[in-house]
């Protein structure tokens, strides 16, 4: 097995709870569930005894923010995500033994439970600290709750945890003028209690754990994370929230607290097994706490901390759970060049992608591992989707497996040839093929995923050009034997990528298994010299890819050009600051009246400028004004302006304008009138 080489009789193969307050995109998938999900299919083709879990992490103040601006509750909202996103996975083939959520009962139990052990062992430590309250709504504030100005940067919508404009991390103490995004008000400090993780004298252990124990067999990216979190000295970290959406602290003292959401959610694993067990009857406790059982989280590198460190001092200082024995965690993904984005809606969602582009799970599973952001982050086009497609599975993969059955079907009814007569380059290619097993699950065991994929596709080029060499559709007149061995070989290579391909490609293995009427052969009899017997009749032929076409990835590509379009003009553009105040004398020296727009015309030779003829109620008077950009002249004849009638008279392109009209200019530019809310005087005084 993998490089420790230390037999394992369990695999508990955990991913990343996913927050259900929005949609699976192409970035979970990338980062956590495609290489989980082809670990736990190869490794239960290996006969090995997987338990694979997901669920939705249903606490945590985003949940609550959602729930409060759709004026629904935080169970609304998570069950609406949970469905969306269970069933999402289950239509692209993440193969969960278990999908769990943490809203779920058994989880509040487990949960609570965990940190009662921890409680009663003394481990915590109890802290008074001053945190703001907000009186009116009657609680004390999560951090995302208040808001105020960055003492860094001066923006004034930082929030407690972070200032979004310069990015530095805040405590709700350091904003100047805070106040609750709940009521409006001023905060109030107000003392609570809160229990806290010692993570402070968890540092001589981790270094021996990790820094030294793992330090061949966890990736770089990941070593590199925790050692830098370790060395810069680890703090206490508060377990406990004043919220109401969460678990309940199970003390008499903690009435209106809950465990936080980080604390909670990694639980929800072992909770998840333990609902999976009482579905299937199944003993959950030795996949949790036996020394033969190897533990594997898949997560984003943004959820490195809470799994090499918080949650594994956790089950350390509980005492009875096995820890981590790796945490292969993927960096991120980016689309088209920037940034995935739940609230700029810059993804490619899950199960948009599988309503808009049926039967092509495969393509996007292929594609996202083939791209995989393993060691560093990676960035996904529709044009790449598109060439990975058409000329590495179409071409490759789905040109040699088409070939080979429609020849066996063509010369030989769809019998299969008996493999004999083998010349030495044939039984060389066989050699060859043998191998392939061993290469690409060493690669998996490693969690090398794109390397185990390439070398999927080493398998289906060395099949192509087997064929290509030995040409049967040239020689069937002359030399029917030659093509029944060249075509035994092929198929016998056929039927090593229908085993093979199954962990990446799980649909596609399955159709060519069917056409080949094939049943799921194990992995290591993927090493047999031969799988096939002579005579065995073939299913019915059919195209395992089709081509992606141009017309296909331009409206996905015009999606995300619409999306990006519709964020721009949605963006709070910044609103100018207040100009210097000024006294109502000066105000009042301003004759603002009503006027109407009674002739319009371009000022020539310019591009802004229009010249209007104005009926002020006092005279009729001409004025240039520079709206042409945003207003034809013969659309605004007997538009009524509110209009600055005695400013002094000035030359503009050599037309003497008579006073100023007023315009609305918003943060892109655009003008609008400023006029009456109803057909008015024209001279009526604006004060
Ligand atoms: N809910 C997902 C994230 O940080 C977070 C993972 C929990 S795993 C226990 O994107
Ligand atoms: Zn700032």
């Amino acid at each position: 097995m993998e490089a420790k080489d230390k037999h394992f009789k369990r695999y508990t193969i955990t991913s990343a709870l996913p927050y259900a307050n929005g949609p699976i995109h192409i970035g979970h998938l990338a980062g956590v569930y495609v290489p989980a999900d082809i670990y736990a299919r190869y490794l239960r083709m290996k006969g090995e005894d997987v338990l694979f879990i997901g669920g939705s992490d249903e606490h945590g103040v985003p949940i609550t923010i959602k729930a409060r601006k759709e004026g629904v509750s935080p169970q609304e909202i998570v069950d609406r995500y949970h469905e969306i996103i269970r069933d999402s996975f289950e239509r692209f083939g993440i193969s969960f033994d278990v999908y769990s959520r943490t809203s779920a009962p058994i989880h509040h139990e487990t949960a609570a439970d965990f940190f009662t052990k921890l409680y009663k062992k003394g481990v915590f430590v109890e802290k008074r600290n001053q945190q703001y309250f907000d009186a009116e709504a009657g609680q004390f504030l999560a951090d995302r709750y208040i808001t105020g100005t960055c003492p860094h940067c001066s923006y004034e919508k930082a929030y407690g945890d972070q200032c979004e404009s310069c990015g530095t991390s805040l405590s709700p103490l350091d904003l100047i003028n805070p106040h609750s995004t709940l009521s409006g008000n001023k905060p109030v400090l107000k003392e609570t209690k809160h229990w806290y993780l010692p993570l402070d004298k968890a540092e001589n252990w981790l270094r021996e754990w990790i820094l030294e124990g793992h330090k061949d067999d966890w990736k770089v990216n990941v070593y590199g994370q925790v050692k830098s979190w370790i060395d810069q000295g680890l703090q206490p970290r508060a377990v406990t929230r004043d919220l109401d959406w969460g678990v309940q602290v199970p003390l008499a003292e903690a009435e209106g607290k809950v465990l936080y959401v980080w604390f909670d959610a990694p639980i929800g694993y072992i909770s998840a097994a333990r609902e999976w067990a009482a579905e299937t009857g199944k003993d959950w406790e030795p996949y949790w706490k036996a020394d033969d059982s190897k533990l594997v989280h898949f997560i984003g590198k943004d959820n490195i901390v809470f799994h090499c460190i918080i949650f594994p001092f956790m089950l350390q200082q509980e005492g009875s759970f096995i820890l981590p024995d790796n945490v292969p965690a993927n960096e991120f993904l980016n689309l088209e060049n920037d940034k995935i984005s739940t609230s700029r809606n810059w993804a490619v969602w899950l199960h948009e992608y599988l309503d808009e582009l049926p039967g092509k799970e495969d393509v996007l599973r292929y594609v996202l591992t083939a791209n995989a952001p393993e060691t560093k982050d990676n960035d996904f086009t529709w044009k790449d989707f598109q060439a990975r497609n058409n000329n590495e599975l179409l071409a490759i993969f789905g040109n040699f497996v088409n070939r080979t059955l429609v020849l066996t079907h063509k010369y030989f009814d769809s019998n299969i040839p008996a493999l004999e007569n083998l010349s030495e380059a044939d039984e060389h290619i066989l050699a060859l093929m043998q191998a392939f097993p061993a290469k690409i699950g060493h690669s998996i065991e490693l969690y090398r995923f794109r390397e185990a994929l390439s070398e999927l596709m080493n398998l289906a080029r060395l099949g192509n050009r087997y064929l290509t060499e030995n040409e049967p559709w040239k020689i069937f007149k002359t030399d029917p034997e030659r093509v029944r061995t060249v075509l035994a070989v092929s198929l016998e290579i056929t039927a090593r990528l229908a085993v093979l391909s199954e962990p990446f490609l799980p649909f596609t293995s399955a159709k060519l298994r069917k056409m080949m009427q094939i049943n799921a052969f194990s992995w290591d009899q993927a090493g047999n010299k031969q799988l096939l017997s002579a005579g065995h009749q073939l299913g019915e032929t059919a195209l395992l890819f089709e081509k992606v076409e141009d017309s296909m990835i331009e409206q996905q590509v015009q999606k995300l050009l619409d999306t990006r379009k519709a964020n721009e003009a949605q963006e709070e553009k910044p609103v100018k600051p207040q100009k210097e105040a000024v006294q109502f004398d000066d105000f009042a020296k301003m004759d603002m009246r009503v006027g109407t727009i009674l002739e319009a015309e371009v000022v020539p030779k310019t591009k802004k400028l229009l010249k209007l003829l104005i009926d002020t109620g006092i005279d009729k008077r001409t004025v240039v004004s520079g709206i042409a950009e945003y207003y034809q002249p013969e659309n605004i004849i007997g538009q009524q302006v509110v209009m600055l009638v005695n400013l002094e008279p000035r030359k503009i392109r050599g037309i003497e304008s008579q006073g100023m009209i007023m315009m609305a200019e918003n943060a892109d530019g655009k003008l609008c009138f400023v006029a009456p809310s109803e057909a008015f005087m024209n001279g009526a005084e604006v004060k």
